[in-house]
């Protein structure tokens, strides 16, 4: 049976945290280990999850985790495969999953993903995605997106927030031929826990790219986290879409695939003036993150159907 919010386990396996009202992070964590049960070995670096998470004496995961160093995360998880193999475990019975921060990930952690990866080691992981390093006071990180004001990217009448695009962290995955990576939003929960279970049974390494928002980062209600998260899909500024490898699609180069297509999209400035970080964009920036927005998904709609 396919697990959803409905049917998927009442036991609770992140819980007691200490992350503020509304964290998308926790929401991510908290779904994703329903779904890989409580034999799931994790792995989180320095971030909020983890600062959230191990509280001693008050651990917040039921099942076993461990906090690596801020670069280390992947390589952290393919010691802790390898350790269980060497102790005869199987891979179906404890998936490794790595529960690392957007800084974590696309910034000092990308070499120990990318060598993960290379070597198609037998792991799980999972980027929440909170677009800065929140956990140290909200700077800029590379999947931080444009115009975003941050600690280290001030917004006034001057200078509008982040002068950087939002790396493309996924496509970047999928070009090293993973066998499986998706990108999800707690705000579309039950297609996150779908991409959670398809990455749990895939064999080699798997990535899930789940966007998380942050009311403390993002200036927003406590209570629109999850209207938030769909916004961003329904929008287009974030799109559902998962990658195969070649020895999973059979296809050469292997395969993507849309998940959803808001046909008609959100409206872009309804979803920036519900964030105090994009306070001070204008009506042109504003336009050109509309172009960019169509131009990708034009690719998208053209060459990821199917
Ligand atoms: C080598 C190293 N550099 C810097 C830090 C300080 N540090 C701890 S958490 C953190 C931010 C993490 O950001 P992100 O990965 O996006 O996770 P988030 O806090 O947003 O959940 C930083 C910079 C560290 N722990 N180790
Ligand atoms: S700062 Fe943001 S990511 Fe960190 S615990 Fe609070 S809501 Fe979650
Ligand atoms: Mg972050």
């Amino acid at each position: 049976m396919v697990v959803n919010v409905k049917n998927m386990i009442d036991d609770e396996l992140f819980f007691g945290h200490k992350a503020c009202a509304g964290c998308g992070g926790s929401l991510a964590l908290r779904a994703a280990l329903k779904v890989l049960g409580p034999n799931a070995v994790a792995a989180l670096p320095a971030g909020c999850m983890s600062a959230v998470g191990f509280n001693f004496p008050q651990l917040a995961f039921a099942n076993n985790a461990m906090i690596t160093p801020f670069a280390a995360t992947a390589s952290v998880l393919t010691g802790i495969e390898a350790g269980l193999r060497a102790q005869g475990k199987k891979p179906d019975d404890c998936t490794v999953v790595g529960f690392a921060g957007d800084g974590g990930t696309a910034d000092i952690g990308l070499q120990a993903l990318s060598g993960a990866i290379d070597r198609n080691d037998d792991v799980l992981y999972i980027c929440y995605d909170n677009e800065a390093y929140m956990n140290t006071g909200i700077q800029k990180s590379s999947l931080t997106p444009f115009g975003a004001k941050t600690t280290t990217t001030p917004a006034g009448s001057n200078v509008h927030g982040c002068l950087t695009q939002k790396k493309n962290l996924f496509e970047i995955v999928a070009a090293h031929g993973i066998p499986y990576a998706a990108t999800a939003s707690v705000g579309y929960l039950n297609d996150f826990i779908r991409k959670v279970e398809r990455a749990r049974d895939v064999h080699g390494t798997r990535y899930i790219h789940v966007i998380a928002p942050c009311p403390t980062g993002w200036g927003c209600g406590v209570d629109e986290t999850v209207d938030i998260a769909k916004d961003i899909v329904d929008t287009g500024l974030w799109y559902l879409a998962e990658y195969e490898g070649e020895r999973v699609s059979g296809q050469p180069g292997g395969r993507f695939r849309l998940n959803r297509d808001p046909k008609q999209f959100a409206s872009v400035p309804a979803y920036l003036r519900r964030q105090g970080r994009f306070r001070a964009f204008s009506d042109d920036e504003v336009a050109a993150v509309e172009q960019g927005r169509d131009a990708k998904w034009e690719v998208m709609r053209r060459e990821w159907r199917g």
